[in-house]
């Protein structure tokens, strides 16, 4: 599971950084590599960032908070979510806004003003929420709304994202316009992408629902890592209520048991992804040390 492979990672980095210690005074390969494994380190260690993608309404914030088990997002039947929210674990509850070039300013008079006039990039956020130790989410505001600058802002967020989730309404399941903006989403994200049909109860009967599915798993599936019909406000309700009527039933109706499955795959796979990419780093930079010693 993913804390052993931290555990690993973390080990294998602080080892090979007090290797190198003695070397680095007199050895500038060895000094340069020392600085990267203290700047990938944090990055490392951090839990995959899941980005919350899709077009208005779509379900997306609900979602989020299914996932986190809280309402910590405020949702609503009108375009609602205006900025990219980043939320992560934090012991004390935090709030900062972050502007152009990754500058982070504490919320305060000014910052919110930068938020409402729209030239904020991002709120992060952060709460003591025992779900955010496993993955960080980005919630964005609805793609395809007709302002370029927001989609652009929206789909700036992919890149710091390691896992993403596209939230597609289940009664219009996967327009073309949706498709179109997924096939502009880079590689990385449709290999680590989960495709929730959302609003599931919307359906009518479970004819439908199975049509939907079949549509969905030809259409769409092809491009993401997988599929799950999901009605969030139910997952959220049952979550925090572990001990409702037919809990078990009622679980895996909602999609959560779904859902859930597929993002810890998802999580497990962006851990065992970092390792690999992390050993192969470490085993270059031996070579290059060898090399030039
Ligand atoms: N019946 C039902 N309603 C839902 C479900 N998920 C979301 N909704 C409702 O759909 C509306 C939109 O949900 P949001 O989660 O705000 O959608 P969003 O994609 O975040 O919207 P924007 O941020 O505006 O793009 C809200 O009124 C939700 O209560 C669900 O599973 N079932
Ligand atoms: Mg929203």
């Amino acid at each position: 599971m993913s804390n052993g492979l931290i555990r690993e990672i973390a080990e294998e980095l602080l080892a090979t950084r007090q290797r190198l210690e003695p070397i680095a005074i007199t050895s500038a390969p060895a000094r340069s590599l020392s600085r990267l494994i203290g700047r990938l380190l944090p990055r490392l260690l951090r839990p995959p960032r899941i980005v919350l993608l899709g077009e208005f309404n779509s379900g997306k914030t609900t979602l989020a908070n299914a996932l986190i088990g809280a309402d910590v997002l405020p949702t609503s039947i009108h375009a609602n979510t205006r900025i990219p929210i980043h939320v992560y674990h934090s012991p004390e509850p935090m709030i900062s806004v972050e502007l152009r070039h990754g500058i982070l300013k504490p919320l305060d008079g000014k910052a919110l003003s930068d938020v409402l006039s729209g030239r904020a990039r991002m709120l992060h956020v952060g709460l003591a929420a025992q779900r955010l130790k496993l993955f960080e989410l980005i919630d964005t505001p609805g793609l395809g709304s007709g302002d370029i600058r927001l989609d652009k802002v929206n789909l700036d967020c992919c890149l710091q994202a390691n896992i993403a989730i596209w939230c597609t309404t289940s009664t219009q399941a996967w327009k073309a316009t949706e498709a179109k903006t997924w096939a502009s989403i880079s590689n990385r994200l449709h290999r680590n992408g989960l495709l929730i049909a959302t609003l599931a109860d919307a359906l009518n009967s479970d004819r439908d629902r199975m049509r939907v599915e079949e549509r969905l798993r030809n259409e769409a599936a092809p491009s993401f890592g997988g599929m799950a019909m999901v009605t969030a406000a139910d997952v959220d309700e049952l979550r925090r209520n572990p001990d409702a009527a037919d809990h078990a039933e009622r679980w895996i109706k909602s999609g959560g048991e779904k859902l859930d499955a597929e993002v810890a795959r998802l999580v497990d796979q962006v851990w065992s992804d970092r390792r690999t990419s992390m050993k192969r780093l470490l085993s270059r930079a031996a070579t290059r040390m060898t090399n030039a010693s």
